[in-house]
Parts: C-alpha cells; structure tokens; sequence
C-alpha cells in the first residue's frame, strides 16, 4: 500500500520520494479524517435543531454497546470510570476519524474506494439510528444521508485541493501531476498554503457546527428525561383555588407561578444534569442512622404538596425574584425523623450535586408550624432542570440562599458553628429569614394611563408568617387598604388591588404590607446585602 501512493513514480533521489510519498499520504489523510469530521457535525448538529433526528454517534455507540460481548462493559468502566458514555461517543468519534483518514489516503488514487467508505459508514449509522426508539425512521436515514452527503462533498472537495493536479491549467504544476519530480518537490506554495486554509477553515466549521448541535442535544437530552419522569400523587393533594384566593385584574401577577415563568437563580454556569437512575440522596452527619435514597425510593416516601412562595435575597425592591409555586414532595421532618437527628445537631446542610450549600437551623425545620419539604415536583409537573431536578428543598420562610438547594445530593446534619453556606463567608447573613414585602404591577412603573377608574395592583409577601393587610397611598396622602386575596396559606404571597380615581397629571404610587405579626413593612431602604431589601415599592405614574 505504501508503495502505491508514489502513484507507480519511483524515479528521484530518496529525500524526494519521501517527501512525496508524505504529501501523499498526510493530505489525503486529513481530508478524510476533515470529511469525517463534516459528517458527524452536520448529523449531530440536524439532530440539535430538529427533534426526532437521532445523533449517528450516539447511536453508533448505542449499537456497539448492544453488540459487545460480557465483560466488554467492566472493561470500559475500569479504563474511564464512571465517564463511559462521554469515552464511548469518544471512541466512536476517533475511530470514525482513522478510519476515515485511511479512506482518504485510498481515494486518492481510487475515488470510488474513499467513496465506498464512506457509505458504508452511512449505512452503518443508519441502521444504528433505525434501532433507536425515540427516533423517527424518515430522519434517521435522512441524517445519514446528510452525513454522507456532506461528508463527500468535503472529501472530493479536499482532495482536489490536496493533490498537485489540483492545479489543472497551470501549466508548470500539471507538468508535476506528469512525473516530473523536480517540479513536484517544487510544489508551489500556494496550492500547499490553499488546502491548508481549506482544512483550518472546514476544521472550525466542524468545531461550530459539532458544538452548537451537541449542546442542542444535551438540552433535548434533559428535557426528555423530565418529561418521561412521572411523580406520584400526593397522598393528601390540596383542592383546588377557591374564587376568592386569586384576583383578576389585568396586568396582576398571577397567584401561582407557571414554572417556564418561574425567577431562576444559581450559581451554575451550565444546569446540572442529573440523571434520575444513577442520583442519590444522603443523609448523613449527626444522625443515629446515615440514610441513602435513590429517586425511586425518595418517590416511594408518602408524598406531600403545598404551595410556597420562594423568594432571593438579592431581590430589589419592587424586583422579580420572588415566586410563589405548588410544591410536590417529601417532608423532610419524615427524613430527619427516619434518621433520627443527635441533640446538639443545630444545623442542617443542604448542598447540591455542584458543590453549592445552604445552611439553616435544626430548630426553624423543625418547628410544628411549617412543613419543609424535600421538593421533586413544581406545580405537578417533576422539577424542571432549572429548578433543580431531580430534588431540591424548600424550606418555608427562608431565602433560597440559606434554605431551598437544587439539584440536592446530601442533607447534612451538623452544628450552627461547624458549617457556613455557600454565600454566607461571600458577605450574606448567616441567617435568612424573608422580609416582609409588597410589590405594585400595575400600572407599571413610568406608565401613562388614562384619567378615571384604574385598578392598581400587585403582590405582597412574608412568608411564612403570612399577610394581613395591603395599604396604597397616593401622593403621600393617607394609606388606603387594598383588597387582598385571602390567602392559602401564611407560606404564600397574596395578590391586591384598589380601586383608584385617577386625575390628570402625574402622581406617585407606594405600596405597603402588613405581616401576619402585626409588623408593618418598613420604610426604611436598605440594600439586599447582606440580608436582603427593606423599604416601600414607590413608582411613578402619568395620567393624561
Ligand atoms: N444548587 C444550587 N441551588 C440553589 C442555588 C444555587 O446557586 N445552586 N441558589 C439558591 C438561591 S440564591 C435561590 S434564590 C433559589 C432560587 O430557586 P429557583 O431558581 O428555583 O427560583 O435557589 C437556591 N438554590
Ligand atoms: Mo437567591
């Protein structure tokens, strides 16, 4: 084979035919592996954009998984630990380049060979993809296609760039493509200099294209997993909405949170990923019996529901970090209790499968008063991967920061002085208990309305201590009491308005709550750090 690239000219001095015997091969070489690269880019990237597309990598190695004899699998576990799917869809994406590397160095000499390569791949990834349940047939023999469409036309393309002859016309060079080898050696810069371009640029392509369409499937990925996740009924579900628990008025913020609308805040650069089958829970630390649950059994727990309202303490006054959602899950007082927490455990440590952790007191848990809960469901659907499948918790009363970790892998019991949260050595008090708040939506902020009747109205919380009373003041005149929404529960926002009478020109609108203590929201600003925002939600409005 190696003597075949000198394509039968064996003439010169041995420098010479060296030198061409590389051109020969590392060219070819790399417009194969290139072509490669192009296909599995373009496969991967119509399997991002459209669903039902199957990945021809992923499939590929789905096939190979089904195929290998026992033991097979211990050995990739042993050689890349628990990471076997990424080294799979590794393994199958450099062998496919090798492979394709060889296919090139045949098609330089025998087009159809390179050819036959390839769609030999393309049958092979096919039936792969045809195998996959979730696919449909039509595009996963049409992604094929595209694969070795697009693989071809950068093969052919390449190679016409790699070889000297490539320089059809140019009189000197064709004389190199004839056998004469001194004008071969001579190969003139610029054909080298055009394929190289061609590469670098068809290289960056594949990086683009092969990024954009794996990061497309990973979500596809993530979504699907959810999607195909059912919880369980509760055991006790709450009954519907009574007529007089939610207001109407247009503009209002709706009394419970539809998740794709939900605030999401962490500190993830990329959403964690946790698959459901592999994921753990550990209850560990100051406890009688450490506990380990799998999904499965953390869902064979008796199910509970509530509706909470989740607020984060870097929220500005009148801001939109706040949020009120149906909660499905376990009590956690049924987990601690099963675990049987040591007196002198003060504190308990929630930290997440990315390394983020809250901290919060035993007791605040603990109290008769309020249900914390581990959460596995957000208004009946599982948790969305942004909001912490597949367990997070939710602890009424407290600020996320201190309480309401996502993507959750171990509860820790420990005490108030071993432990600090995530935030609190960044500046954040130790302690988040939500302040009391109240939010005008409507009209918005700078809005021009028309003079007469308009309805003012917005959101107020303090769980969980709950709401008793919403005042409005117009131009610093005397506090009129809104209506409210009676409330579900002291954990939850309400909802207010008031009627108003507007008159033309411009006024200020301020807003202020009354918590389920008697406390009054105070006026006095402050900033969210370190233990979040305190002062009147005040806009101002033109009537006219
Ligand atoms: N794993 C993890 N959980 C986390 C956080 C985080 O950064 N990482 N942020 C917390 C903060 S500051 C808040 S306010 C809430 C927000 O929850 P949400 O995104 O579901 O609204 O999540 C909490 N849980
Ligand atoms: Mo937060």
């Amino acid at each position: 084979m190696m003597a075949d690239v000198s394509d039968g000219n064996t003439t010169g001095p041995a420098p010479v035919r060296l030198h061409r015997a590389l051109n020969g091969i590392w060219r070819p070489a790399v417009a194969g592996a290139l072509a490669a690269g192009v296909a599995m880019a373009a496969a991967e990237l119509v399997a991002g954009l459209i669903r039902g597309a199957p990945s021809l990598i992923t499939a590929i190695g789905s096939l190979v998984i089904s195929l290998q004899p026992p033991g097979a699998k211990d050995l990739m576990i042993r050689l890349f630990g628990t990471n076997d799917k990424v080294a799979l869809n590794v393994s199958v994406v450099v062998i496919a380049l090798v492979v394709a590397a060889a296919a090139g160095v045949l098609a330089a000499h025998r087009r159809w060979l390179g050819v036959a390569v390839f769609v030999a791949f393309g049958l092979l990834a096919a039936t792969a993809a045809l195998r996959d349940p979730l696919a449909s047939q039509a595009l996963a023999v049409g992604n094929a296609g595209v694969a070795v469409a697009a693989g071809l036309v950068v093969l052919l393309g390449l190679l016409r760039l790699a070889s000297p002859a490539s320089t059809a016309g140019d009189g000197p060079v064709e004389s190199s493509a004839e056998g004469d080898w001194v004008a071969d050696l001579r190969t003139p810069e610029w054909t080298r200099r055009r394929f190289l371009i061609a590469s670098a640029g068809t290289l960056g392509g594949v990086i683009v294209a092969g990024g954009v369409g794996r990061t497309l499937l990973d979500e596809q990925h993530a979504d699907a997993i959810v999607s195909s996740t059912k919880i369980p009924a509760p055991l006790l579900a709450v009954p519907a909405l009574a007529a007089d628990q939610a207001l109407t008025a247009p503009g209002l913020t709706p009394l419970v949170v539809p998740n794709a609308d939900f605030y999401k805040i962490d500190t993830a650069l990329l959403v964690p990923r946790v698959d459901p089958a592999t994921w753990k829970l550990d209850v560990t630390g100051m406890v009688a019996h450490p506990l380990t649950f799998t999904y499965d059994e953390l869902l064979a727990m008796p199910l509970y529901e509530q509706y909470v309202t989740i607020a984060c303490v870097s929220n500005l006054v009148g801001d939109h970090l706040v949020g009120n959602a149906l909660w499905t899950g376990v009590r956690l007082k049924d987990v601690l209790e099963a675990a049987g927490v040591q007196p002198g455990a003060t504190q308990i440590v929630g930290r997440s499968v990315d390394d983020f952790s809250v901290g919060f007191p035993t007791a605040w848990a603990m109290a008769p008063e309020r249900e914390p809960m581990i959460a596995v469901g957000m208004n009946r659907e599982p948790l969305p991967a942004n909001h912490g499948f597949p367990a997070r918790l939710i602890v009424p009363g407290l600020y996320g920061y201190v309480s309401a970790t996502k993507w959750l892998a171990s509860i820790e019991l420990t005490t108030r002085e071993a432990v600090d949260g995530y935030w609190v050595p960044l500046g954040w008090a130790k302690d988040g208990p939500i302040l009391t708040q109240s939010r005008i939506d409507v009209p918005t902020s700078g809005a021009t309305v028309p003079p007469g009747a308009v309805e003012i109205g917005g959101v107020a919380w303090a769980p969980d201590r709950g709401i008793t009373r919403v005042e409005v003041r117009i131009d610093d005149g005397a506090w009129q009491a809104a209506r409210i929404s009676r409330p579900i529960s002291k954990a939850t926002w309400v909802q207010w308005a008031l009627a108003w009478t507007a008159t033309t020109g411009p006024h200020s609108l301020e807003a202020r709550a009354t918590d389920g203590t008697g406390d009054v929201q105070t006026d006095q600003r402050s900033d969210p750090a370190p233990d979040g925002a305190r002062g009147h939600h005040r806009i101002s409005v033109t009537v006219g």
